[in-house]
């Protein structure tokens, strides 16, 4: 109860962030729901790891789908919609509709509103024959599709192995729930793959710091908008890679004993104690197509780049 009456009193505060942080931080393993991470300059941060030399997923993907994107041109229906949840700043979903001249709709969601009315205005401008239609919203809670689409064949498009950001079990329903999208004719994935944990490592934990800045952006975000009292000074960022569960993992490591509190609940750090901040799981080919299999999908087509570091699925209901 003590979220809902925290929220009462502070009208600007987001009930479900505050809610969310509450458990998280009363967890023995201190853990934050990466959904959070983008706020404005969190999305700003998150475009500039895309750029990293060592973030391979960014550039090894759009490789991938420049190659390949032809592919998918005849496979869907003539004036279907391509739907990206997550969509960010849409620079991939533009090979798409490159490569699909046909499509009569694009309906980027996302959860940071300022981010994507930008990029969806960006969109419009330079395809203006296709009806932009954005929508600000977590696709992890329900997938939202603007009025007057139920009848309109759509193509799912979910890059980046955002899938890998999921536990396996919550990643299974919301596969589950992409393939209950009415009128759903695909969906086309990206998937990380595994690969040389030190190799791994690097791309979560690049020398510049902007991975740092993107996980301890959190700490400023939630004094900002939450009002903790955090000092971002005394953690640290750290990338672990978990064999047993093939998942990168991102911790905020407290680098001494202190106490941080929020809404007159305290919560004690010891020194190197963490917050779990996000997992980013590797799959196999065939791993992932069980996850899709057991969500209801068929596996279609699955790239891969010549270092087998990426890949990118056709799914089919
Ligand atoms: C958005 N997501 C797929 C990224 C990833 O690779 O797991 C988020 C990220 N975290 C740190 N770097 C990138």
């Amino acid at each position: 109860m003590r979220d809902e009456r925290a929220a009462a009193g502070r009208p600007d505060v987001d009930a479900e962030f505050l809610r969310d942080v509450l458990d998280g931080l009363d967890r023995p393993q201190k853990a934050l729901l990466p959904k959070y991470f983008y706020d404005e300059e969190g999305s700003r941060l998150f475009d500039q790891i895309c750029e990293l030399p060592e973030y391979y997923v960014t550039r090894t993907e759009l490789a991938i789908l420049r190659d390949r994107a032809g592919e998918l041109d005849g496979l869907v229906p003539d004036g279907a919609a391509l739907v990206e949840p997550g969509a960010g700043s849409s620079v991939k979903v533009r090979i798409l509709l490159d490569a699909m001249p046909s499509l009569s709709a694009c309906v980027p969601l996302d959860i940071s509103g300022e981010h994507l009315h930008a990029s969806a205005a960006r969109l419009a401008e330079d395809y203006p024959a296709l009806d932009v239609r954005p929508v600000v919203g977590d696709f992890t809670t329900g997938i939202d599709l603007p009025d007057g689409l139920d009848e309109t064949p759509k193509l799912l498009f979910f890059p980046g192995s955002t899938i890998g950001n999921f536990d396996p079990e919550e990643a299974g329903a919301l596969l589950a729930a992409m393939r209950g999208v009415p009128g759903v004719v695909g969906l086309v994935i990206g998937v990380d793959l595994r690969k040389d944990p030190e190799r791994l490592v690097a791309a979560y934990d690049d020398p510049q710091g902007v991975t740092a800045a993107f996980n301890l952006n959190l700490l400023t975000r939630m004094n900002r908008e939450l009002g903790t009292d955090f000092d971002a000074d005394a953690f640290r960022h750290e990338a672990r890679w978990n064999d047993g569960d093939s998942r990168i993992e991102m911790h905020l490591v407290s680098t001494c004993e202190q106490v941080v509190s929020l809404d007159g609940a305290r919560f004690d750090f010891a020194a190197g104690e963490s917050i779990h901040t996000e997992n980013s799981h590797k799959f196999s080919i065939e791993s992932f197509g069980e996850l899709a299999a057991s969500a209801g999908w068929r596996s279609g087509r699955a790239w891969t780049d010549p270092e087998r570091l990426f890949s990118v699925h056709l799914l089919t209901p």
